[in-house]
């Protein structure tokens, strides 16, 4: 099993991403600790030096799995299905800036919050026509470069588009392109799914990557999940794709990165 953990590039308000602050610090502690890559959260590629993060990762011989691009969102607001068009075509330039540095690094550009959400005064079905017509123009931009999309499905509480596997599954009907799939995080499918392993078999060879995370976003171990039953069928379905830890910080990111890696290393 490859294991990532998430890392913030730049400062965020988004509690779980695990490690925050000076990257180089952070990329060789996470490397002491066992994984074998680091997914990185990147606000705006242009903050980044790639040069430096390539030979940051390098020399901690760590993988970049997946970039997250949420703090687009959290931090400036943007999103596919805003009623402004300028903050639309912001994201989208947003996620397609992303390709040079997936490329790079062999990652997955996750598409998460930056979806947006319904806003108030909008149509929901015109809301998921902008996000079916960002996802189409993204997901052609990164196919050239054999880069892949991954849309997460997140909980009613944060989003009210795509909150489970099913409304991811027919969205990727929709987009209609090998390059854009999902990504599951088991966090939201403990609260969405009425079964996670059901739901994992029900995705597939659609699953672009996989957050774990416990029932209360603590390190798996710290909830109730059953992460034994739940990995086993991730890799029965022949996923080999990175499991990423993305979980509080709690009590401590040391701690918490040591557990979730113990635990997980022993299943
Ligand atoms: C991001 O991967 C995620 O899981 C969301 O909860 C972001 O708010
Ligand atoms: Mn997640």
């Amino acid at each position: 099993m490859n294991l990532s953990i998430v890392l913030s590039t730049q400062p965020a308000q988004f509690q779980a991403a695990t490690f925050k602050g000076d990257l180089e610090t952070n990329l060789r502690r996470i490397a002491a600790l066992g994984y074998d890559g680091v997914e990185l959260a990147i606000r705006d590629p242009k903050l980044v030096s790639l040069d430096e993060l390539e030979r940051l990762t390098r020399a901690c011989g760590l993988s970049i799995p997946a970039i997250g691009t949420g703090q687009a969102w959290g931090e400036e607001g943007l999103s596919f299905t805003d009623p402004d068009p300028g903050v639309r075509r912001a994201a989208i330039e947003r996620i397609k800036s992303h390709v040079p540095c997936a490329a790079r690094f062999g990652a997955v550009i996750i598409i998460g919050l930056i979806r947006g959400i319904v806003k108030p005064g909008v149509d929901p079905v015109q809301a998921m026509d902008w996000l079916v017509e960002a996802l189409r123009e993204c997901s052609a931009a990164a196919r050239p470069h054999g880069i892949r999309l991954a849309l997460e499905p997140i909980n009613r509480y944060e989003t009210t588009l795509i909150n489970n596997a099913a409304q991811g599954l027919e969205l990727i009907e929709r987009v209609g392109t090998d390059n854009f799939g999902l990504l599951l995080d088991t966090f939201h499918m403990n609260i969405e799914e009425p079964s996670i392993e059901a739901s994992i078999r029900q995705c597939g060879a659609r699953i672009f990557h996989f957050h774990v995370a416990d029932s209360n976003r603590w390190y798996p171990g710290a909830g109730h999940l059953d992460f034994k039953s739940i990995l086993n069928v991730l890799f029965a379905i022949g996923y080999h794709g990175y499991v990423s830890g993305e979980f509080l910080p709690k009590p401590d990111a040391d701690t918490s990165a040591r557990q979730a890696i113990a635990n997980l290393r022993q299943i």
